[in-house]
């Protein structure tokens, strides 16, 4: 394989990890824990899992010494930078404890499991990909593990290749699928322990407990350095208005956390909406309002940081897109069989009154891509909807009518951007590598100590990697119950912006300034060499959350 200059140096980094790690270990165990909500429900879904304490590495003076242990790893959803440092992690982890262990990767996500296709991972291959972005080393996939079917054909391979325990690296769907994966197991005596590892760039997969998903940090610090070029060239041209989408599914952290790095003129988060019960025209009027505002100043220039999970937080399009998932869910194949050109007015007579007149009042192009294929967990793919494109036209439309009021005299030509790609693969920060390599070092940890239906965890993260605080939290104590492709599913909890939290409220204390003054940052890009505040320094969202900006 051919590797630019930076790979080969990067290859030879040495991840930072908590110092307990280093050492010999044993398990602390806290108090028994109960679900975010739905506790009956939930306890008696999961009778062998729920309620576990929360565990904790604490040093030992007993050498932990195990027979080998082959373990199986899955890559699951969205690629996130630290993948390959979290199967490092693993792969490091179980050697130490014992040289004969073994590790295999299921190829292209859980569907590897389902269908018998792996690869043992050697140490040479591990040696070609320590601290590198993607999940290439063995693929990613969303499919999703759900039937007894599927477990059970999952542990025919799992058997044959005597795995006695298998890591799931996902998000929140994935990890609720890993604990259901594992209360199962449990429950046949299949001799399977199931660990989860928190993987998503969307930031979303968090509590009290996971500080942060992996993959957050050197996505945002991608886009952060995209965003700071593209309004150092708005300012230095003045002649657009950049309408920048930002990937992240549902929750509005990347778009929070980009807006702190780059101090954009607007930021819209998608949990604000819902609160103040905004209609996509109250977020139009929002932005024309600054627009003009500027243009009076002379300013007809701009940039515009748009959640990508917008769509579905505008109060009245998430009650249409939920009857939506249902009616497709239940409809899908009369609804395929339609000719494209008529779906349109075939979805409008399907639906309620009032969600067929919004859908009716929507551009075209957007109305389709509402209605295009869910993916396997039932979500509308909402990187697929143009919002950028539909704000910047509605904007313009509602500009063009206050000039002829009089209202308005400036200029407005947008460019329209998304990011999303661009940064999943990204190499890993410092930050990704050092949380990822121990995510996957603890994550071995627990397997050694026979746990099952846990998350690794690793706390304390915005204090030097020594200091961190590795353990596991029972993937049962984050479920609470939610409505999926039509029927209620014990789901983890998504972690949304929290509006009373630190770092919104950074934003919100600034942004009236950042709208009309031009208050730019420029990050630049991300480093990996150099002073410690310039290359491990963890995103703003967790310095503030942590209280430590
Ligand atoms: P995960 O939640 O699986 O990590 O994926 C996150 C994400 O990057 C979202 O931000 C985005 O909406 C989605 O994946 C796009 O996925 P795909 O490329 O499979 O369409």
């Amino acid at each position: 394989m051919i590797k630019s200059a930076l790979q080969i140096a990067r290859a030879s980094y040495v991840p930072k990890k908590p110092a307990v790690l280093e050492k010999n270990v044993t398990l602390q165990e806290g108090e028994s824990t109960t679900a975010v909500a739905d506790h009956e429900e939930l306890e008696k879904l999961f009778p062998k899992t729920y309620g576990r304490p929360i565990l904790k590495f604490v040093e030992s003076d007993k050498e932990v010494s195990l027979p080998a242990t082959n373990v199986g790893v899955i890559l699951s959803g969205g690629q996130a930078p630290g993948g390959h440092n979290v199967i490092a992690g693993i792969f490091d982890g179980i050697k130490r404890i014992n040289k004969e262990s073994k590790l295999f990767g299921f190829i292209l996500g859980p569907g590897g499991l389902i269908n018998h296709k792996y690869k043992e991972l050697t140490a040479d291959i591990i040696d070609e990909y320590r601290n590198t972005g993607g999940f290439d080393i063995i693929g990613s996939g969303r499919d999703k593990l759900e039937t007894t079917e599927q477990f059970d054909k999952g542990l025919e391979i799992l058997k044959k290749l005597d795995i006695k325990a298998l890591v799931i690296i996902g998000g929140d769907d994935s990890n609720t699928n890993a604990c259901v994966l594992a209360e199962y197991y449990k429950s046949i005596d299949a001799g399977v322990q199931v660990i989860g590892c928190p993987k998503t760039i969307d930031g979303d997969l968090k509590n009290d407990l996971i500080e942060s998903s992996f993959g957050f940090d050197t996505a945002c610090k991608v886009y952060s350095e995209v965003i700071g070029n593209i309004q150092r060239d708005c300012n230095s041209a003045r002649k657009y208005w950049h309408f920048i989408k930002l990937m992240g599914r549902s929750a509005s952290h990347i778009a929070l956390e980009c807006g702190l790095q780059t101090q954009p003129n607007i930021c819209i988060i998608s949990e604000e909406v819902e609160v103040k019960n905004q209609s996509l025209d109250d977020i139009v009027t929002d932005i024309a309002t600054i627009v003009a505002k500027r243009a009076e100043n002379g300013d007809n220039f701009g940039t515009i940081l748009i959640p990508e999970g917008l769509i579905e937080f505008i109060p009245a399009m998430k009650g249409l897109i939920s009857e939506l998932n249902d009616f497709l869910a239940q409809n899908q194949i009369e609804f395929d069989a339609i000719r494209r050109s008529m779906r349109r007015e075939y979805i409008i007579h399907k639906l309620s009154d009032e969600n067929s007149e919004i859908y009716a009042s929507l551009p075209e192009d957007v109305a389709s891509q509402l209605t295009l294929d869910r993916d396997p967990h039932g979500n509308v793919q909402v990187s697929r909807i143009e919002t950028e494109k539909l704000l910047a036209e509605m904007v313009k439309d509602k500009l063009d009518k206050w000039k002829k009021d009089g209202k308005y005299k400036g200029d407005f030509a947008t460019i329209n951007h998304f990011f999303g790609y661009e940064g999943r693969c990204a190499a890993p920060s410092n930050f990704d590598a050092d949380y990822c390599y121990s995510l996957g070092y603890t994550a071995s940890l627990l397997i050694a100590e026979g746990k099952t239906g846990y998350m690794a965890s690793v706390r304390n993260t915005t204090s030097p990697a020594t200091e961190w605080i590795a353990g596991g939290i029972p993937i049962t104590m984050m479920l609470n119950m939610e409505r999926r492709h039509g029927e209620m599913k014990p789901v983890i909890q998504k972690a949304l912006v929290d509006l009373e939290g630190a770092p919104f409220k950074e934003l919100a204390k600034n942004r009236d300034t950042w709208a009309i003054k031009t208050s730019y940052i420029y990050p630049g890009p991300i480093q990996y060499f150099g002073p410690t505040e310039v290359k491990d320094e963890p995103t703003m969202t967790l310095k503030y959350e942590k209280g430590v900006m």
